[in-house]
């Protein structure tokens, strides 16, 4: 190997949002769950993670940049992804630029990554799942690695569990395993994005600053104090994972928003459970579900489904084109946005 070449590899990942959700670790380091949980992969043109990883004997150390500003690799968590990802890089040729790195240089080359979201960063919008979905998914095709994406997927779960399920498009389960070792928490697309396609999703971003409480101590709080956890883990979710995917399966948009909009209900109420009690929703969340209960029930069936992840930002599910259209104007009535520059996008809240 001389010293004077790069070699790179791009790829660009989609955040996804639970409509089952995630909350509770059974083994923190592993990053191992309480529940299965379900996600919608959105559309890659919009919520994403781009990310570049670089190799060359130049560089002196494994760095970070994300947004271009750089950070730390030394968490366990991105250590976790190096390791597990280089154990399973192959051999790697490019005969144009005359560069052969063995199996065995992957553990003494060093990396250089370089990370874009296109969306607020820790606002409740899942940048982490994008982020290190993307990571090891550049990283997998820069080394040359052979596993599927639910391979794959085990790995990144190592990074941020939600980002287990940003490898795959459509609507994706991640099964919580039951192997001490986490072999078997991994993620599976139950369905391609073709197959759902009517439905349309509305982020109303109410607030853009970063959350008080991360989720990962959000979930640990409410592992060790809330007993709604416990209930939800082994009762609730069980069953509603398998009306899910039902609801899924048959592009049922009336059990899917009822489920959803529950799901989202019941992991705030969680939150609210958990000592000291943990608020991720505001005054304008709520507004914005009383907007969406109200309209569903005057129509007879539902048109939209709501769901909150770690954030106040509603994230929003039309059943179709047209209530996804009538969605936008009632939200821009009821709610008239201040257009704020620094972020090119409308702020409802505060
Ligand atoms: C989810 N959330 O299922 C749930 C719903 C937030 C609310 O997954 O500690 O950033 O990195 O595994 O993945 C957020 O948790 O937490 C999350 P870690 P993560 O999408």
């Amino acid at each position: 190997m001389g010293e004077k070449w790069v070699l790179m590899k791009t790829a660009q990942t989609p955040t996804n949002i639970a409509v089952i959700k995630y909350w509770g670790k059974r083994d923190e380091t592993l990053i191992l769950p309480v529940n299965d949980s379900i996600s919608v992969t959105l559309d890659p043109a919009h919520l994403c993670t781009t990310t570049t990883v670089a190799v060359s004997p130049a560089f002196q150390q494994d760095r970070m940049w994300l947004n271009g500003k750089e950070i730390s690799l030394s968490g366990g968590r991105y250590q976790n992804c190096l390791r597990e990802i280089r154990k399973r890089a192959r051999e790697v040729e490019d005969k144009k630029k005359g560069i052969k790195i063995e199996k065995e240089d992957w553990e003494k080359l060093h990396l250089h990554i370089a990370s874009y979201n296109n969306f607020p960063t820790a606002a409740g919008l899942a940048s982490s799942a994008a982020g290190f979905a993307c990571l090891v998914f550049a990283l997998a095709k820069l080394m040359n690695v052979e596993e599927d994406e639910s391979q794959l997927s085990a790995i990144a779960r190592q990074g941020s569990g939600s980002a287990c399920r940003s490898l795959f498009g459509g609507f994706v389960k991640w099964i919580m395993g039951k192997e001490e070792d986490g072999s078997d928490s991994l993620a599976v697309q139950l369905v391609d994005e073709k197959h759902w396609d009517d439905l349309f999703i509305i982020i109303a971003v109410v607030s853009s600053r970063q959350k008080e409480t991360s989720s990962t101590s959000g979930m640990r709080e409410s592992v060790e104090t809330s007993l709604l956890l416990q209930h939800r883990a082994k009762e609730v979710v069980p069953k509603r994972t398998l009306q899910m995917e039902e609801a899924i399966e048959n592009r049922d948009f009336a059990s899917f928003a009822k489920l959803t909009c529950a799901d989202s209900n019941q992991f705030h109420a969680v939150c609210l459970d958990t000592s000291p009690p943990i608020f991720y929703m505001n005054d304008t969340s709520h507004r914005i579900i009383s907007h969406v209960e109200k309209w569903n029930r005057s129509e007879g069936s539902p048109q939209v489904a709501y769901t909150f992840d770690a954030g106040p930002n509603a994230v929003l599910i039309a059943r179709d084109r047209k209530a996804a259209a009538q969605l936008l104007k009632r939200l821009l009535f009821s709610f008239p946005p201040n257009f704020d520059t620094d972020l090119d996008s409308y702020i409802i809240g505060d």
